[in-house]
């Protein structure tokens, strides 16, 4: 009889005890879970966006260009990343070949919820926006206009490495993004098309068959002293809901004085192409010109593009709004 009585009364315990754990997992909902998100490291951005200046000019079929390579490549392994090399003979506007290189890093390749975060890795051959004329054949060295978002993107590689999001994560570096017919050209038509090779053939041939993503983030020029970013007209387009949640995410942040909750104008830019071939919801987070001179920043394509004029504090803004997005997605 007692042995009954035990037996019973450790059996009603036993379901008690499953009762309550069930109600506790039925009841806690997932956004009570605390949410981890890493804390982005503005002056570790910084070094990998001078690092990156320290090859010189990347200009595609130069020893500078495919040394910066290699360091980017070497870089994402270095975070953990499984890393693609992407080689391609790609034509420009004038029919000259580039030898280019997109770079894709990716993290957790088991999941198909996945996000893709894109930045341009090669330089503009010339300086056509310069002040002095004598200077439009020079390379930009483009610390903001190329090295800013890959900067960027390498110091979310690492932050990865210490603990990774529930998702999947692609970083692509393009490559060819910014050989756009210059403004001295007289003997071509100055089409969209000469821009975003790197993209364009992405785009068309990902690096994986079948490739897709929940979204896409691409950072251009995100780097530079007092820069505004405004929701840019494509990616408002193509991806509204994508950069509702970013500039929310941005809000939220404190980086409302940056991330201005306001439609900007049409970029042509790695996004479009994305957007258009590959059909990827995909955002730039650019900074959008407002006034008539149609100029991202101060020293676009001029041979000013260097480390003096890049500002932690807005690779700071990015970089914690884009790691806040990708964190908080399940
Ligand atoms: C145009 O100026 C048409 N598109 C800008 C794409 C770009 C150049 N991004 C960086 N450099
Ligand atoms: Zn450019």
């Amino acid at each position: 009889m007692k042995a009954y009585y035990l037996l019973l009364s450790l059996g009603g315990l036993i379901l008690f005890a499953a009762s309550c754990k069930t109600n506790a997992n039925r009841t806690l909902p997932v956004s009570d879970a605390a949410l981890y998100v890493p804390t982005f490291d503005a002056d570790s951005a910084y070094h990998y966006v001078e690092a990156q200046t320290e090859f010189g000019p990347r200009v595609p079929n130069t020893e500078g260009h495919r040394a910066c390579g290699n360091y980017l490549a070497e870089k994402l392994a270095a975070f953990g990343a499984t890393v693609t090399n992407q080689s391609v003979d790609l034509t420009t506007y004038d029919g000259k070949t580039l030898k280019a290189r997109n770079i894709i890093g990716s993290y957790n390749l088991q999941t198909k919820k996945r996000v893709a975060l894109f930045a341009h890795w090669d330089t503009r051959p010339w300086a056509d926006k310069d002040t002095d004329p004598t200077k439009h054949r020079t390379p930009v060295l483009g610390a903001n206009d190329g090295a800013s978002g890959v900067g960027v993107l390498l110091e979310i590689a690492r932050q990865i490495q210490r603990s990774a999001p529930t998702i999947g994560i692609d970083i692509i570096f393009f490559d060819a993004e910014d050989g756009g017919v210059p403004e001295f050209e007289q003997n071509y038509p100055h089409s969209e098309e000469a821009w975003c090779l790197g993209s364009q053939y992405w785009a068309r041939n990902p690096h994986v068959s079948g490739y897709t993503a929940r979204f896409g983030i691409l950072l251009d020029m995100v780097g530079a002293f007092d820069s505004h970013f405004l929701r840019e007209w494509y990616s408002e387009q193509y991806a509204k809901n994508i950069n509702t949640k970013v500039w929310n995410a941005a809000r939220s942040l404190g980086y409302g004085r940056y991330f201005i909750n306001q439609k900007g104008g049409g970029v042509t830019d790695d996004h479009l192409f994305v957007n258009k071939l590959a059909r990827i919801p995909t955002i730039d987070i650019v900074p959008t010109p407002t006034d008539q001179n149609q100029s991202f920043f101060a020293h676009w394509h001029t041979t000013n593009d260097t480390m003096a004029n890049i500002d932690r504090s807005t690779l700071k803004a990015v970089g914690q709004t884009v790691l806040q997005v990708i964190y908080s997605e399940k």
